[in-house]
Parts: C-alpha cells; sequence; structure tokens
C-alpha cells in the first residue's frame, strides 16, 4: 500500500515498457503553466548567491524560462548537443532498476505531472518542477553528466549485490542534496535544495544543519531523512572531484561497508572536515511538525 498518487507496481496503461510515456505538451492547462511560472520565478529571487555557478550555467543553456512549462521536444536537442542526455517522461517514481537503466544510458526520467497549486512549497514525490528545474541543469556539465551515467551503472551493481542502501545515501547526499565550494563561498548544487524555496535559504544560511567535508564512504554509511530539511549536509570540493570518486572501484568499499554500522544524521565525527556544526535547533523543535 502507498499514499502516493503517482507510484505504481507495473507500467500503468499507456506506459511503455521502460515506464516512459509521451510528455503530451498541448495537454497542459494555463493554471499548470502558471504554476511552473510561480515556481521558477521564486527560485530565480531566492538562489543568486546561493546557488553554484554550475547550476546558473546548465540553467542558461537550456534557457527554461521561455514561459510555462518546459517542451521537452524543444529542450533536449539543447541538452543532447551539450553533454548527450536527453529527459524522458514517467508517471512518477520508478522502480530502482528501471531507474538506473534510464541514468545508466544518459536518459534522466522525469514526472510528467506538475504540483498543485495548494502544494507550491511541499511535496513527496517528484514532479516535472523539481525534475528538470532541480536535476536538467546540472546534466549539461560533462563531468555531472559522466557522474550521473556511473551512478546508474553503479546501481545496477550495488543492487546485485545488497548494497543498494549505501548507493542512494551517495545520491541523497551528493545528486539531491549536495552543497559545493564554488568561487563565492558555499553554493546549492543539490536538485532537491535548488527547487525548494524554503530549504535553500535553510541549506546556506540556517545554522540549524551540520555541514561536513565530502568523504565517499562516509557518506555512504550516513542515514538521511526524506521527510525534512536535511540535518546534514556534505560539501565537495568541485563537480570534477565528485566525478574522479566514482571512477574508483566500489568493490573494496562496498566491502569494508558490509559489517560497518551505519552513522546517525547528526553525529560529527573526530575525522570529519567541519564547515559548520549545526545547532539542530530546527530538528529538536520538531522541524515542519513544529507547532
Ligand atoms: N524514480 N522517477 C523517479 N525518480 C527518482 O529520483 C527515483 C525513481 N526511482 C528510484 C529512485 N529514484 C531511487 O530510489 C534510486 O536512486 C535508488
Ligand atoms: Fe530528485
Amino acid at each position: 500500500m502507498s499514499d502516493f498518487e503517482h507510484v505504481f507496481d507495473k507500467p500503468p496503461a499507456g506506459a511503455a515498457e521502460d515506464w516512459t510515456i509521451p510528455q503530451d505538451w498541448r495537454a497542459y492547462t494555463e493554471t499548470e503553466h502558471k504554476t511552473w511560472d510561480t515556481l521558477y520565478a521564486r527560485q530565480m529571487k531566492i538562489l543568486p548567491g546561493r546557488a553554484a555557478d554550475v547550476f546558473f550555467k546548465g540553467l542558461k543553456a537550456l534557457d527554461l524560462n521561455t514561459g510555462g512549462i518546459p517542451d521537452f521536444s524543444l529542450m533536449n536537442p539543447k541538452l543532447q548537443a551539450l553533454t548527450g542526455w536527453t529527459v524522458v517522461c514517467v508517471p512518477g517514481l520508478v522502480p530502482d532498476e528501471v531507474f538506473f537503466d534510464h541514468l545508466a544510458n544518459r536518459r534522466f526520467p522525469s514526472g510528467q505531472f506538475i504540483r498543485k497549486p495548494d502544494q507550491l512549497d511541499y511535496l513527496q514525490e517528484p514532479d516535472i518542477f523539481h525534475d528538470v528545474f532541480g536535476h536538467v541543469p546540472m546534466l549539461t556539465d560533462p563531468d555531472f553528466a559522466a557522474y550521473m551515467e556511473a551512478y546508474g551503472k553503479g546501481g545496477q551493481r550495488a543492487a546485485s549485490l545488497g548494497m543498494l542502501p549505501n548507493l542512494a545515501r551517495l545520491y541523497w547526499y551528493t545528486v539531491e542534496f549536495g552543497l559545493m565550494q564554488d568561487t563565492g563561498g558555499l553554493r546549492i548544487y543539490g536538485a532537491g535544495i535548488v527547487s525548494s524555496a524554503t530549504e535553500s535559504v535553510f541549506a546556506i544560511e540556517d545554522p540549524s544543519p551540520n555541514r561536513l567535508g565530502f568523504d565517499l564512504e562516509r557518506v555512504m554509511k550516513t542515514l538521511y531523512r526524506i521527510d525534512d530539511f536535511q540535518q546534514v549536509y556534505f560539501v565537495i570540493d568541485s563537480i570534477e572531484a565528485l566525478k574522479g570518486e566514482t571512477l574508483k572501484d566500489f568493490g573494496p568499499i562496498y566491502e569494508r561497508l558490509q559489517g560497518a554500522d551505519a552513522i546517525p544524521i547528526e553525529t560529527i565525527l573526530p575525522t570529519d572536515e567541519v564547515f559548520t556544526e549545526g545547532t539542530q535547533a530546527y530538528a529538536a523543535k520538531g522541524g515542519r511538525f513544529a507547532a
């Protein structure tokens, strides 16, 4: 059983074997296009000085602000020319192995739907705004493009070794909630942050969360939460350095991780490089469920 509206066990009616569906861009309503425009304009006020240069560069290259939800038939040729990636539509969350197969072939699966006007600030499932505004600009960067392909290929292997929880943590703390050192200071590159008005501010400015230097094995052991702002963010030196990490053979890493305990979210280890020792005040007060 699932509370999610867009989660299915097998490709729903109208979906192909690989779970893709047509975007059917003409079927989006005026309200849906307006929702995109509202979210886009809001993020463009918040992100300067907070999101990474590489994100803005990608956004500009794709020209996603032509009014309303982007038409993939116009966006994909630009993206494909830059890094060979394309974006395909899916009905919602797809099974892990389907997700990995798309990534391994440089196809990014995006939700086809957009959130309702009363869900502008929070939704659990990835919609087209999170997937396209959040993820696709980064896919124009050649190093990030290679990292995501490697993740897809690694996912297939991790699944067969029972190491998927560890690899999923890497995705979470980089692709979704990553911070990086940039020319101007600490900046966001994670899609879960750049697509959220409130977390974009929280991740950079709030005194609550820990901000720690990225360490591959450490991250693969760290628990995470999916229902609220993160309690820890990991900071990479550059996208190129991140790509370098995934060129390592994960075999020996997985062997070391086999018996290792998971690290609680708020823990700071003596070996951590500490950018911010957070107060954890936000989480202590009950987070978004606070009275
Ligand atoms: N499906 N559409 C979609 N988007 C995701 O981000 C996604 C998914 N299925 C599985 C998944 N992510 C993750 O559980 C994997 O990274 C492990
Ligand atoms: Fe995402």
